[in-house]
């Protein structure tokens, strides 16, 4: 299965989702129950400026997440070296993806188009770590926001999506190195900057968190070639085109020194 296959009913204000061609949940074993875990520091607000352009100290002096692996947890082609960083301030869940790409493209424009069928980076936010219900975000290189939130049956399925819900005052920044309309250059990288309200966040305790407290996130990059789909994660979930898979999902613990 390389691609998510939704198909979507409108019900009153929500949109329920039908999941077809959905592979059967894997074999478990001890690698598939080991997450990764980032250590997501504070920063002070007013550090970050959201324009895509990673340049500020605090990004600098954080280490970035493990270089992103194939859905299977396979060692990614360089070429598409993928990696994010996290921090956060009293208002803000901050995260910067670097995406490395000799074709950078992408045609969708519109607010909760299915973005996940082209190039695209998502980020996956259980705030009360429930496994259940989590915030879904993609943002593609043209800036086109998908959000969402889901109700998973706690395994892989989505039981249902708010796609109406829309992450209030979230900031968002995209640097491109390259061009997007043009698919015969050689483009080089696309790095993008998101700054996500505590408060926007439906699953939330409290905010901002606790010192220790854990989120369930994962981060992913759909890169497409002509010839190949390429499902890149910072958590791996075993199966293809299917980020729903809460309990692989990566921990990210907040941190204030
Ligand atoms: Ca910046
Ligand atoms: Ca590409
Ligand atoms: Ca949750």
């Amino acid at each position: 299965m390389n691609n998510r296959i939704y198909k979507i009913v409108i019900v009153e204000s929500l949109t329920l989702l039908v999941i077809s061609g959905c592979s059967s949940i894997p074999t478990k074993n001890k690698t598939e129950e080991m997450v990764p875990t980032y250590i997501c520091y504070h920063v002070k607000s007013g550090e970050i400026k959201i324009d895509g352009i990673l340049n500020e100290n605090v990004w600098q002096k954080v280490p970035v997440t493990c270089s992103f692996k194939t859905f299977d947890n396979k060692t990614a082609p360089y070429k598409f070296t993928t990696y994010a960083r996290l921090l956060w301030d009293q208002q803000y869940l901050y995260i910067c993806f670097f995406c490395q790409d000799n074709d950078i493209w992408a045609t969708m424009k519109k607010r909760d188009a299915p973005l996940y069928e082209e190039e695209v980076i998502e980020v996956y936010i259980d705030a009360d770590n429930d496994k259940l219900t989590y915030t879904e975000i993609e943002i593609n290189p043209l800036g086109a926001i998908f959000d969402a939130i889901i109700l998973n049956d706690g395994i892989q399925t989505i039981k249902n999506v708010t796609l109406n819900w829309t992450c209030l005052d979230m900031k968002l920044g995209i640097k491109i190195k390259g061009t997007i309309e043009n698919r015969k250059d050689k483009d080089k990288y696309w790095t993008v900057e998101i700054a996500i309200p505590f408060s926007s966040l439906p699953d939330i305790k409290s905010y901002p968190p606790e010192e220790g407290e854990v989120f369930g996130i994962n981060m992913i990059r759909y890169e497409r070639t002509k010839e190949k789909f390429w499902h890149l994660t910072w958590a791996p979930c075993y199966t293809e085109g299917w980020p729903h898979i809460p309990n692989k999902f990566g921990r990210v613990i907040f941190k204030r020194s």
